[in-house]
């Protein structure tokens, strides 16, 4: 019992297992024998076995394959009886460990049942395949409540419920890791709602934005062959009948650098494929599109097809879905010209004009090609693309471009281009979903981001997400343990007993002003004679005493995530965060004779924070006023949390078993690391660090008063029987709290309270069947 007589002190995330080893009292549960335990092979994956006997510090135990194994007694973690296996909400197991939840869920998953509970969260394991769970008939089982197994059917009807009854707009917020299953659970929860508000019509228009903003803003990525690499909040209203009455979509920044340059293995957005894959001959000529192979911006990465995927048929449903959203036919061709404009960008290339170096683009098929798709004359793409204006005191000069100044310039073009348009075609959505006149005010929003990630080389767009993921981390914690503190004051509990590790320090090391990542980003972003190398050093100078953060060899520094430790690769970090498009570019586009140029310029004008006309910059050429880009993504954030915080929220945790995107394969190491990390052990541990377990004292007495040895019992009050219960079986002061209706306990305390009655019980049963045996 010496695990048990150290009270549990919050300790570091890391050692929480151990914590909960402590809280699950292994070593007195193992000195039971015949009982089944959990313990670890030495690939670190959990297997169960009877325990034969226990001697000191070593225990027998034998799997099923009929083997005897010596283990530490206190390596041993108690399993839960058979009848408990597959529960449908994890909060039903009487032992909360680490095994027994890895277990329950892979029991379910090889059922199909990819859906459980955590408690109050929805945990969600991808199938990689489909699974017989979806369309109406399932609808109706959940609506009309005959279905009750935990599912996001079941978490959308709640939401839709709580909606109406409590008057209080609700959200669904789906996490989990890149890969793990967020888009498709954000779309069945979409599908439930468009069934159950369905009768405008309005409903199939928002069903079709999903294929519409996954086309343009997902691409296959090593983690993911429709990685989302843009974040979205779906606001869905309702009218007082409870009926959709419209939608706003908001979206948060799109990786905008995967246009230009994407990894070995990756592709660029799924349009550009689509495009070259499914466009008629008519379009085809009429934008002068090749095959994708013909694009240096595609070939990079050596990649052009998705296993599985018709990009040629994808692109016939974008279409149809752009005919829903009432994109009208002139304006798609529009929305292709400048796709088609973006990837003729990428061929134009450059030669040395002189000896110093300076480039021009060549005037061949590239060049003349995106001049005719925006509407440009040739010569003055081409100036657009090799000088660059600048003021210099009250004159301006003309410079010339060398080689990489050219080609930034030109790759600076295409991704502005391309995610002006993604603006332009999600208001173009919006407007076609907008929400009436008749607004009631009640809304469901659905958050589907960008997963956490984690790959070899990190740079400025992991940075971001998860930055993102960190603040929607924290707006998980805070709610759950703001809805066990109510309960808790509500009966008098002593709040204070319960410890609660937040991500607090990593936000602040992402958010403190002035010494903090983004701050120290934006500060080097503005110095004219700011590198990445200098950037890196200013953070090793100024952080390295946060406990959240370490310096790297080299230009790379490194953040310990609440998903994890994630190297980071400065290298681009300034230039993406400053996001420059020189205002020759802006004045080019906003010269063109097509509509979408125009209209592109003017919003990246009205972006900035004041206007500006002509080339008034400084040398340098720095656009000094527009926000950089980690500042306007962090007061993103900030907004959508505040929108989140006046909303009830249900959450979907989703879970990737694997990293090969194939079903059936259940990997416990990783399973495990995400139910770690990405908060729902956290939720469990919440739960178990508080006191999940309760009982109110006239149950409590009634159902172990019969266990007490002296007869304290009839003639007092449950309150007083409950604490005699509570010091014979001698429950340490910290496992409960007696409140004034309820004894709330932590987790698998009642279970040995339940094990001596079940053992009594049992004991009363046999002396009395013996004894009957006897007088017979
Ligand atoms: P994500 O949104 O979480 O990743 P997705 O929702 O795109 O992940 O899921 C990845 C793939 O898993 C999908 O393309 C499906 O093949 C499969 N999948 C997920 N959920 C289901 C399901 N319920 N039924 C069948 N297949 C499913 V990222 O966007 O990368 O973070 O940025
Ligand atoms: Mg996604």
């Amino acid at each position: 019992d010496e695990d048990l007589d150290t009270v549990p002190t919050p300790l570091p995330l890391v050692s929480t297992f151990h914590r909960e080893r402590r809280w699950a009292d292994t070593s007195s549960y193992a000195a039971k024998k015949k009982l089944q335990s959990w313990f670890q092979l030495s690939n670190g994956d959990w297997e169960l076995g009877k325990i034969l006997s226990t001697t000191g510090t070593e225990s027998v135990i034998s799997p099923p394959d009929g083997k005897v194994l010596k283990v530490k007694t206190e390596s041993l973690v108690p399993a839960n009886p058979d009848i408990l296996d597959g529960v449908d909400d994890l909060m039903q197991l009487s032992y909360l460990n680490e095994p027994s939840v890895l277990y329950n869920l892979q029991y379910r998953y090889n059922r199909d049942m990819i859906y459980t509970k955590a408690g109050p969260v929805l945990v969600a394991i991808n199938p990689f395949k489909e699974v017989p769970l979806y369309g109406n008939n399932y609808i109706e089982a959940y609506k009309n409540k005959s279905m009750e197994s935990p599912h996001v059917y079941a978490i959308t009807d709640t939401a839709i419920r709580e909606m109406i009854r409590d008057e209080v707009n609700q959200s669904i917020i789906i996490s989990g890791e890149s890969g793990a299953g967020k888009t498709e659970t954000a779309k069945i929860a979409m599908q439930y709602l468009a069934a159950l508000g369905g009768g405008s019509g309005i409903e199939y228009e928002i069903l079709k934005t999903n294929p519409i903003l996954e086309a343009f803003g997902n691409a296959k990525t090593l983690r993911n062959d429709n990685s989302s690499r843009f974040g979205k909040l779906i606001e869905i209203h309702f009218s007082e009948t409870g009926k959709i009455s419209g939608a706003k979509i908001q979206t948060f920044l799109l990786e905008k650098s995967r246009v230009v340059q994407c990894m070995e293995g990756e592709r660029s957005y799924h349009i550009f494929y689509q495009l070259c894959a499914g466009a008629s001959p008519k379009l085809r000529e009429k934008i002068s599109l090749k095959i994708a192979s013909e694009y240096k911006y595609l070939r990079q990465s050596n990649c052009y097809t998705i296993t599985g995927v018709n990009d040629a048929e994808r692109f016939r449903v974008v279409t149809e879905a752009l005919d829903i959203v009432h994109v009208s036919k002139e304006d798609q061709e529009s929305v292709f010209a400048m796709l088609a404009a973006v990837l003729w960008l990428g061929n134009v290339s450059f030669s040395v004009v002189d000896n110093e170096n300076h480039v021009e683009p060549l005037a061949d098929e590239g060049l003349t090609t995106v001049a005719k798709l925006i509407g440009c004359n040739v010569g003055e793409l081409k100036l657009a693309l090799s000088t660059r204006k600048m003021r210099v005191g009250n004159d301006t000069i003309v410079q010339k471009l060398s080689l990489s100044q050219a080609i930034d310039t030109r790759d600076a073009l295409a991704k502005s281009i391309y995610s002006c348009l993604f603006d332009w075609l999600v208001e173009q959505v919006n407007k076609s979903l907008a929400v009436g006149k008749r607004r009631t005010g009640r809304s469901i929003s659905i958050l589907d981001i960008y997963g956490f990630e984690s790959f070899e080389r990190n740079s400025f767009e992991q940075f971001c997400i998860n930055y993102a993921n960190e603040r929607l981390q924290q707006h998980f914690n805070r709610h759950l343990f703001k809805l066990e503190q109510e309960e808790y004051i509500q009966d008098g509990i002593d709040w204070t007993k319960v410890d609660f590790d937040d991500n607090q320090d990593c936000l602040n090391l992402f958010e403190k002003k002035p010494l903090g990542l983004l701050s120290l980003l934006d500060e080097e972003s503005t110095f004219p004679n700011g590198t990445d190398l200098t950037f890196a050093n200013k953070l090793k100078q100024h952080l390295n005493s946060n406990s959240c953060f370490r310096g790297e060899r080299g230009k790379a520094f490194s953040v310990s995530h609440y998903a994890g430790e994630v190297t980071y690769d400065t290298t681009g970090f300034l230039e993406k965060n400053r996001d420059l498009l020189h205002m020759d570019s802006i004045q080019l586009l906003s010269s063109c004779s097509c509509h979408l140029p125009q209209i592109f310029a003017s919003n990246m004008l009205a972006q900035s924070e004041k206007p500006v006309v002509g080339p008034l910059y400084k040398a340098g050429g720095a656009d000094s006023q527009k926000l950089s880009v980690a500042t306007k993504f962090k007061g993103q954030l900030f907004q959508l949390m505040q929108r989140l915080e006046n909303t009830t929220p249900h959450f979907i945790r989703c879970i990737k078993p694997n990293n090969l995107q194939s079903p059936g394969s259940y990997e416990q190491g990783l399973v495990l690391q995400q139910l770690r990390c990405c908060g729902v052990l956290e939720v469990v541990r919440i739960s178990r660090s508080g006191f999940p377990t309760r009982m109110s004292h006239q149950k409590f007495a009634r159902r172990y008063g019969f266990l007490l040895l002296e007869n304290v019992a009839y003639s007092q009050d449950p309150l007083s029987i409950s604490v005699a219960i509570l010091h014979q079986f001698d429950i340490l002061p910290e496992m409960y709290q007696v409140g004034y209706t309820k004894l709330f306990f932590r987790t698998g305390q009642i279970g040995v309270l339940e094990d001596t009655r079940n053992h009594t019980l049992h004991g009363i049963l046999r002396v009395q069947s013996c004894f009957r045996g006897h007088q017979a």
